[in-house]
């Protein structure tokens, strides 16, 4: 077997310099965590390359070279300019974003974006007919391709097909807002197998399932599993938490360049107290709700003046989008008001650094931080309350995290839990988790370091594939209406304790 790793965006940045076009191998957990996988099976990956069309760039050849580096294949899925605007700027992110998040305020529902959308996983389906052998599994990721299950299955019948869903699931109050409802429904139990990040998520499809499609027989399936048959098909469900190469994190924190570099920021922040905030620019991320809390833990709280300096990285994400435009300015007018507010000789207390920063320099800022504050409105997963813990090598810190982050159904027993949009108790959080001593912030971390080293990234595309394995013969007594009561029983995910 074969495995075929489908998403939007391929795991490589093109880049035109003088010399021509040429590639860069992209960054983030689930290239770390697919890579060795595909090579081990001959894999391919197949993706958008990130950019339009242009009459100098032969794809092909340009691919070639990361192929060779990386070791498993490319298969470039191009998109025109008015494609990427109706598929990716429109449904993707003006739609299925905000709608996922609980923020249907935000969603556009332009009939055109969902035509785009279609089309684009019309196309995507193509390039993996192409490229798949009978036989090959296809792991097709997240939210922008959810459609491509119904046109492969027509070419390719005897290949097993998997979905995983990195952001969360709706419940049927806020999805049934959808005016594709029922096609987005129908094209996800196409899968022969849909994961989740959280036992909630899955809860909440199945009821959209149980709302939107009565006739939907629910089953138990293997460790944990739902088995739902629609029609004449059977899709096996389940919350897989995605996890991070905890070990690569951990050894980079440990290293002689990172302890250098966490001396550097230490003698600039001259004995201050530092609470992180890592986020891509995304309303979601709930960073003006922080920056607030902070101002009202400054106004509250004296003692942290002059102590407390809050380090807060947004990284530019999705600027050609007016509400992305929007948040960045209000962000800037924030920061500046709570600095005029408290700024003295000496401190100023928010640090805002509006860009990306290395893998390196972001591991010492996560060395450095004495306390994360990761406050998401609503998140799939949120993978830097994970990779704190994994930097914290020293077995320090404290980790202050949203009730609505996916991670805290693994964290939030060791972690400070708070609702990001409680000011007042976010900003107790924070002073509370500066006031902690050492031998009250120590055990907590070392059962939240624990957690994210046992289920870590590896182990997710484990539990993931051997899920997608051909089901075993279902127990004559499992079988049960998708309903209310017959809610599936939770994956069990290892809290800390
Ligand atoms: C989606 C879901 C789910 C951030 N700043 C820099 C940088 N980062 C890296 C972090 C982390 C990643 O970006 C952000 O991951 P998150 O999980 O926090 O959020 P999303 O991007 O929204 O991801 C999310 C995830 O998918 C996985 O399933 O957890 O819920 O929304 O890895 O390290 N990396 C570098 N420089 C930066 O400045 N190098």
């Amino acid at each position: 077997m074969r495995l075929l790793v489908v998403s939007n965006r391929l795991p490589v940045v093109l880049e035109q310099t003088d010399q021509g076009w040429h590639t860069r191998p992209g960054s983030g957990g689930l290239v770390t965590a697919l890579a060795p996988v595909l090579s081990k099976w001959d894999g391919t990956w197949v993706g958008w390359p990130g950019v339009p069309h242009a009459d100098d760039l032969d794809l092909d050849r340009t691919l070639a070279g990361a192929v060779m580096e990386q070791g498993y294949k490319l298969a470039p899925v191009p998109l025109t300019a008015d494609e990427q605007r109706g598929f990716y700027e429109g449904f993707s992110n003006q739609i299925i974003w905000p709608l996922f998040h609980d923020l249907q305020s935000l969603c556009n529902f332009e009939p055109e974006y969902w035509t785009s959308y279609v089309t684009v996983n019309a196309k995507f389906a193509d390039v993996v007919v192409r490229t798949a052998r009978s036989g090959d599994f296809v792991w097709v990721h997240d939210y922008h391709l959810m459609g491509l299950a119904a046109r492969l299955r027509q070419h390719l019948p005897l290949n097993r097909l998997g979905f995983f869903l990195h952001i969360p699931f709706p419940p049927p109050g806020i999805f049934c807002k959808l005016p594709w409802r029922g096609e987005v429904l129908e094209d996800l139990l196409r899968y022969d197998l849909v994961g989740f990040q959280t036992p909630r998520d899955l809860a909440n499809f199945i009821d959209c399932v149980r709302t939107l499609l009565p006739g939907a027989r629910k089953r138990r399936g293997p460790r944990g599993t739902v088995r739902l048959s629609h029609r004449d098909r059977t899709c096996v469900l389940g919350a897989f938490p995605i996890g991070i190469d905890f070990q690569e994190f951990a050894d980079v924190a440990a290293s002689a360049a990172v302890a250098e570099r966490v001396k550097e920021l230490r003698a600039d922040m001259q004995g201050q107290r530092v609470v992180l905030g890592v986020d891509r620019l995304d309303y979601t991320k709930g960073i003006p709700y922080r920056l607030r809390a902070f101002q009202r833990a400054l106004r509250r709280f004296p003692d942290l003046h002059r102590n407390v300096t809050l380090l807060q990285v947004v990284v530019p994400s999705r600027e050609s989008v007016q509400e992305y435009q929007d948040l960045k300015a209000q962000i800037e007018q924030i920061v500046s008001q709570v600095n005029g507010e408290f700024t003295q000789p000496g401190w100023v207390p928010i640090h805002h650094v509006f860009r990306s920063v290395s893998r390196e320099e972001l591991v010492a800022y996560y060395r450095l931080a004495d306390v994360a504050l990761v406050t998401p409105l609503k998140d799939g997963m949120n993978l830097v309350a994970k990779e704190y813990c994994a930097c914290q090598c020293d077995g320090d810190g404290v980790l202050i995290l949203s009730e609505f982050a996916g991670s805290a159904v693994q964290l939030g027993r060791a972690a400070v839990v708070v609702n990001p949009y409680d000011l007042d108790r976010v900003a107790e959080a924070v002073h509370y988790a500066v006031s902690l001593t050492p031998q009250q912030r120590r055990p907590a971390m070392r059962k939240l370091r624990r957690n994210v080293r046992d289920h870590d990234v590896h182990r997710w595309v484990g539990a993931f594939l051997a899920a997608a394995e051909p089901a075993d013969r279902p127990r004559a007594d499992s079988d049960e209406r998708a309903s209310p009561a017959g809610r599936p029983r939770p994956r069990e995910v290892t809290g800390v304790s």
